[in-house]
């Protein structure tokens, strides 16, 4: 069983996760954010994971804690469900396009976290989000996991779809990343991921 059930219990945040790797997209998601809720329904729905997220978070001040919190729990999920990262594929890069947008994701599950993030939102909010906590998850998740994850908007004209098309195109990288290769073997030279 390749799944994790995380909780993170700050101050300021209160995050369930639970995931598993190789489930059929079913997604039950409740940050108290909309919006966030939509990207990580995408995100579950086309990776093939199965995946819990909620989230009683302090959104009376804003919702940076909360949508910092939710991303760096799920990495952390997606970190503890790899386990040793033994027979994966390790290496994932997808497109995605939402109508006139079009994104790219390349995934490492190296071990190691590195984000490069380039989304070229306009708005300042897209529902309760603030568009520039879209990177941050991406980046936070990508720390968390300890994952090297790039990811570009490369066309679009609408900040929903340039968000949506973003998510979709990770969610695609990571389900190739995360395959079994059927080889049993840790995918680094070192040895170790
Ligand atoms: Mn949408």
């Amino acid at each position: 069983m390749r799944s994790a059930t995380v909780d993170r219990k700050t101050l300021e945040t209160e995050v369930h996760v639970e995931l598993d790797l190789d489930g059929t997209g079913q997604a039950n998601v409740h940050t108290g954010i909309g919006f966030l809720d939509h990207l990580f329904t995408a995100l579950i729905k086309h990776a093939r994971f199965n995946a819990v997220i909620t989230c009683k978070g302090d959104l009376h001040i804003d919702d940076h804690h909360t949508a910092e919190d939710c991303a760096l729990t799920l990495g952390q999920a997606l970190d503890s469900a790899l386990g040793e990262r033994r027979g994966i594929t390790r290496f994932g890069y997808a497109y995605a396009p939402l109508d006139e947008s079009l994104s790219r994701a390349v995934v490492d599950l190296s071990g190691r976290p590195h984000a490069s993030v380039e989304l070229h939102l306009q708005r300042e909010k897209l529902g309760d989000l603030s568009c520039e906590m879209i990177p941050h998850v991406l980046t936070s998740m990508a720390v968390a996991s300890r994952s090297c994850f790039h990811v570009d908007v490369l066309k679009g004209e609408n900040d929903h779809h340039r968000a949506e098309s973003a998510f979709k195109a990770l969610a695609l990288a990571l389900r190739a990343a995360t395959a079994r290769d059927g080889s049993g073997v840790i995918p680094s030279t070192k040895g170790v991921l």
